[in-house]
């Protein structure tokens, strides 16, 4: 992550990390595997991307043995007389179904994956986020009637807050920690896209369509995320903050933000009248 190279000090990293209550959700210097999943649809994600793993691994291994068995054993010096085989029935049908049975090996969980990423269990929590040039409009459909504007920090307000550099924003989205949260997607310009790795969420935010998505968050925490899809000069930075807090956190937070944010003009106010 470029906040790391461009020089974050870890005394403000740790920083975050207390303040955020639990493990930074960012990636760290030679990480190799992906961050830790915080969602039952990443927690299915990681599993099947290690299925990948092991398959991809096996078949490099094996293309990389007949490659060194062909060219020590059929090499000119080795082998003068070549062979004038020109097809082997067997060999050809086993080349056809063994790859086959490979692509079922790998097409039945990603199907079940797809549903199970698709389905969307009844929500909690219902979210309407609106790519704008360059921030996310948050509105709250369902535990009342508000929205605010999350617009990324400046780096000096970004190391006061003790917020990671070009992640932390000024207004998180908050959300309960094991309940279902539906996000709705839509863009006001330009398509955006709204993604948060932790929680295996990527949804694009798209002008005059609604997309729909959900997670779960398994742990409370803070989450980063990036817009995905490029959006114009701006589209570096316009991150995601989202803060996972219990059921009373969330209650408390809700009963501030209605007030706080009381006095912006919904687009859901608007369409009610
Ligand atoms: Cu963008």
């Amino acid at each position: 992550m470029s906040f790391r190279k461009t020089g974050i000090g870890a005394g403000v990293l740790a920083a975050a990390m207390v303040w955020a209550g639990s493990a930074l959700a960012v990636p760290h210097e030679y990480q190799l595997g992906m961050e830790p999943a915080a969602s039952p649809v990443m927690e299915r994600i990681e599993s099947f991307h290690t299925l990948l793993v092991y398959i991809i691994v096996a078949i490099c291994i094996f293309v990389l043995a007949l490659l060194v068995w062909v060219v020590l054993r059929y090499n000119q010096r080795a082998n003068p007389v070549p062979s004038k085989t020109h097809h082997n029935a067997l060999l050809e049908v086993a080349w056809t179904i063994i790859p086959v049975i490979i692509l079922v090996v790998i097409a039945v969980p990603s199907f079940k994956l797809l549903y199970f990423e698709a389905d969307i269990p009844k929500p909690d929590v219902q979210i309407r986020v609106i790519g704008k040039q360059w921030f996310w409009t948050y509105e709250y459909t369902h535990d009342g009637d508000f929205q605010f504007d999350s617009v990324i920090l400046s780096d000096d307000a970004a190391k006061a807050a003790g917020e990671p550099r070009l992640l932390g924003v000024d207004n998180p989205v908050v959300v309960p920690v094991n309940k279902v949260i539906e996000i709705e997607t839509t863009g006001a310009d330009v398509i955006h896209s709204w993604a948060l790795p932790e929680m295996g969420v990527k949804m694009d935010a798209i002008p005059g369509r609604l997309n729909h998505t959900w997670f779960k968050a398994t742990r409370t925490g803070t989450f980063y995320g990036q817009c995905s899809e490029l959006c114009g000069a701006r589209h570096a930075f316009m991150p995601i903050e989202v803060k996972v807090v219990t059921d009373a956190e969330y209650a408390a937070w809700l009963a501030k933000a209605k007030k706080k944010f009381a006095s912006a003009d919904t687009n859901t106010r608007l369409a009610a009248q």
